[in-house]
């Protein structure tokens, strides 16, 4: 039995040398050492033996298994040593190799166009008051002096809601009532950024929705004059110093008198090219004295106080500083475009 149980350990490592993965370990652990391997007859046998045998070959067996599993676990080390190495090998990560940058994400040029618009009316004492982008007929046009016959309130100019006199505003004027309403009888100076919403035909000049900053000051002793500083103070910080103004008479049903506020072309100087369409002026506003209705209408007494108030686009601005020719690239969110500012 020694002897056939040696011949049998000699076999097994060979065995197990040549075992080349987990899963020949496997099989040759069932085969030597599991419940039906090939050790498992030797214990039976030990019976047979006649008594002053059995010491010996019982030791002998033992240190065999032992022997057996210690190799085994042994093997098992290696192999996973190797498959270690050998993933290392295969999966080795180049540590010298050049990083990829994040892209980093930015301000959209419009939201960059109308911080600059807060920090130079907040230099001029002006707070920013939001309103809501939902509002009523009511505050978006009946308290603004807009008549019930105005093209503005018509259903091809106006997207309206299911909800009756329900509707998005077309300016941020009706912010302008909302503040007025707060604040009277105290003396104000507001701007109010914001999206506005209007059904027109999308062009290079016009989009559907486009953002609004209209500003507003109520007092006593309030005039033209000072809407006319406030506006040449905008215009020489937005576009650079000393730009010369021109107002031009017009009307707004909210405004009396009303003016468009022009400055001198900032690409030609005044010469005349094709950005200011040989005039030498952009329009850069409009603005007025605020109505004694609307005034009124905001809790003010126009006998006491008047106020100006102006409304202008912001992307128009970003196109001029930046030669950006068609508005509908802001809103087209093209990261080519986008990424250049
Ligand atoms: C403009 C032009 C002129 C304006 C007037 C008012 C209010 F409510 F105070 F009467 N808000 N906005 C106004 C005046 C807006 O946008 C082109």
């Amino acid at each position: 039995m020694l002897d056939a149980l040696r011949e049998l350990e000699t076999k097994a490592q060979a065995e197990l040398q040549s075992a080349s993965d987990s899963q020949a370990l496997q099989g040759w652990n069932q085969r030597y050492l599991g419940r039906k391997g090939a050790l498992a007859p030797f214990f039976l046998q030990l019976r047979d033996l006649p008594r002053e045998e059995r010491p010996l070959a019982g030791q002998t067996l033992n240190q065999v298994k032992q022997a057996l599993t210690a190799a085994l676990e042994e093997r098992q080390e290696a192999l996973k040593a190797g498959e270690r190495a050998a993933s290392m090998a295969a999966e080795a990560i180049d540590v010298t190799l050049p990083g990829r940058a994040p892209s980093l994400g930015r301000l959209h040029p419009s939201t960059a166009t109308l911080r600059r618009i807060y920090a130079i009316f907040a230099d001029m004492g002006f707070q920013v008051y939001r309103a809501p982008d939902v509002e009523t007929d009511m505050v978006n046009f009946e308290l603004l002096n807009i008549p019930p016959h105005h093209p503005a309130r018509d259903m091809w100019d106006t997207f309206y809601t299911t909800r009756e006199g329900v509707l998005l505003r077309t300016h941020t004027s009706p912010g302008q009532i909302r503040a007025m309403r707060e604040y009277c009888p105290e003396p104000i100076r507001v701007i109010l950024p914001g999206m506005c919403y209007r059904y027109e035909q999308v062009t290079a000049r016009s989009e559907m929705m486009f953002y609004q900053v209209e500003g507003l000051a109520v007092g006593k002793n309030i005039t033209m004059t000072d809407l006319k500083g406030v506006m040449a103070e905008y215009a020489s910080r937005m576009f650079g110093e000393g730009r010369t103004m021109r107002f031009r008479a017009s009307h707004f049903p909210f405004t009396e008198p009303s003016v468009e506020v022009d400055m001198d072309c900032i690409l030609c100087g005044g010469e005349g090219c094709r950005v200011c369409k040989y005039t030498g002026w952009l329009e850069i506003s409009g603005a007025g004295m605020v109505h004694p209705v609307v005034l009124r209408n905001g809790g003010y007494d126009p006998q006491v106080y008047s106020g100006f108030a102006f409304g202008m686009g912001v992307e128009r601005p970003a196109m001029l500083m930046h030669g950006v020719t068609d508005i509908r690239y802001f809103f087209g969110n093209d990261l080519r475009f986008l990424g250049q500012f």
